[in-house]
């Protein structure tokens, strides 16, 4: 299973309107990234029953120490690195098969304005490359065969939070997510995250969660608390 940050929001400004990137932010043959990692191991050595979830930590420590508020991420499933890093050795890493390194201290960030994706494994040498228009750098399409989930983040529908330029329309072609989240910023309160909705609770307790492909509904504003829905 392969997992990253497709496109961060995208918009529109001179030399680089949203058409420039059009054909990356809007392909429907499949998600373009270039950050991405996969879960370490064979693939079976750390199964995922159904409705279990999985905890993939920045750094698998104890925030709280910092301040009560934040959680004690020591017993997360997994453990992003980036250069410098703290490292738990009792949590095992997500090993990072992108096309360059996350150039952040801790590991890769997803916040406000990224695109997320799930997909199958996926041999990345093989897959279609091209360069980002922007920067210029190689990117790499994750074909829409494999790509088990998407989901967008991106304000569609509020304006950028520094006013200077417009949102690009989409961020990601509609076969993935028909309707962006259109979440307002995060970044200043830690104590509240995005949550899946829960669609119904089977006998036993096991909760479905929703997945409409529908970013806008699917996801929904509720309190930090990593490894369980809580909203
Ligand atoms: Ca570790
Ligand atoms: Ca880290």
């Amino acid at each position: 299973m392969i997992w990253g940050r497709g496109w961060h929001l995208h918009r529109d400004y001179t030399p680089f309107p949203c058409a420039a990137t059009d054909a990356i932010r809007n392909d429907s043959l499949g998600v373009w990234a270039i950050f991405f990692h996969r879960f370490p191991g064979s693939g079976r050595d750390f199964p995922v029953a159904p409705g279990e979830t999985v905890v993939v930590a920045m750094d698998a420590v104890d925030h709280s120490v910092v301040h009560p508020a934040f959680p004690d991420l020591r017993s997360a499933d997994f453990e992003l690195l980036g250069p410098g890093d703290v490292d738990n050795p009792d949590v095992p890493n997500a090993v990072e098969i992108g096309l360059r390194p996350w150039f952040r201290s801790h590991g890769l960030d997803m916040t406000w304005g990224d695109e997320l994706f799930l997909a199958l494994p996926s041999d990345i040498e093989s897959l279609h490359r091209a360069h980002e228009p922007i920067t210029g750098e190689d990117w790499v399409r994750v074909p829409t065969e494999s790509v088990l989930d998407v989901v967008t983040l991106a304000p569609h529908n509020i304006a950028a939070v520094d006013q200077l330029a417009t949102p690009c329309a989409v961020s990601v072609n509609r076969r993935f997510d028909r309707l962006e989240g259109g979440f307002i910023s995060t970044w200043n309160d830690t104590t509240i995250a995005l949550h899946r909705r829960i669609l119904r609770t089977e006998t036993g307790g096991r909760d479905i969660l929703q997945d409409l492909n529908i970013s806008f509904l699917d996801l929904v504003i509720g309190k930090r608390s990593p490894g369980r829905i809580e909203y």
